[in-house]
């Protein structure tokens, strides 16, 4: 679809406490502070207008606002994350989309589900049941999905070592078009779709997004941009070091419509 808006949430002064299993280090949050920046100015400049969310050190993880929520053509809805420490973050993007969508629902208990394991694909959409989202949350979203004229399929990565989301490794690239790991390539779901493989190495860039003629990448990543740029992408690369150290990536900083 092409995006006209975004929600976006820097990082809170605990951001450090966040949930990670990342050996990288403790992230530096003015250093984070100053990627949020340039990845909001790189969606502002291809035509979004974001609504910035305030800061919230009650929630370390609540600058991923892709997980409290799913926005789609047709409607939103709140997730339930997965993570209890992450549970409130919703209040904050329900009081920011009710603006758009005065009808907005949510999952409910004891479903669960993390944005990050929703990858919309036009008019599909992948679901992962992860260590997050489990079948009943998966299955509530299928069905409101299919409610709006949405097909969907589940995708299982609870032992999938390494996805601490569906959408860590798999983005949608527009039209039948994916770009995974190596291990979900072959996955029966994808049966009629492309999917790019992400170079061995490189598993990280997995996690990008498009927006409108554009992909952005993680910075970092020379064979995935080349790859994608070779498929006659314009590629923009952003410097995602702090986020990476939470076991975040590029899709997790925003949601979009
Ligand atoms: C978490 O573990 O929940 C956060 N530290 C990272 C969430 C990343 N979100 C995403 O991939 N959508």
């Amino acid at each position: 679809m092409h995006f006209t808006r975004a929600i976006v949430r820097p990082p809170a002064p605990t951001f450090a406490d966040g949930i990670t299993s990342s050996d990288l280090g403790r992230p530096d949050l003015s250093l984070a502070l100053l990627q949020h920046e340039s990845y909001c100015r790189a969606l502002e400049g291809l035509g979004l207008a974001l609504t910035r969310l305030p800061a919230d050190a009650e929630f370390p993880d609540s600058t991923f606002v892709e997980d409290a929520a799913i926005v789609t053509a047709q409607g939103a809805i709140l997730t339930r994350p997965g993570a209890p420490t992450r549970a409130g973050e919703v209040t904050a993007l329900g009081e920011a989309l009710c603006r758009w969508f005065p009808e907005l629902e949510g999952i409910t208990a004891p479903g669960t589900v993390d944005g990050g394991d929703v990858c919309e694909s036009g008019d599909h959409f992948f679901i992962g049941v992860s260590q997050r989202t489990n079948m009943e949350g998966a299955a509530q979203l299928a069905r409101w999905l299919a409610d709006r004229g949405y097909g969907s399929s589940l995708i299982d990565i609870r032992k999938s070592s390494g996805l601490l989301h569906l959408k860590t490794g798999l983005s949608w690239l527009g039209g039948r078009r994916l770009i995974a790991w190596g291990e979900l390539e072959g996955h029966e779901a994808f049966r009629g779709w492309q999917v790019v493989r992400i170079p061995e190495g490189e598993e990280y860039a997995a996690n990008c997004i498009r927006v409108n003629d554009t992909v952005l990448i993680a910075e970092g990543f020379p064979q995935t941009a080349a790859r994608l740029g070779d498929l006659g992408y314009n590629v923009l690369a952003i410097d995602m070091s702090e986020y990476r150290k939470m076991d975040g990536g590029l899709s997790c900083l925003s949601v979009r419509w």
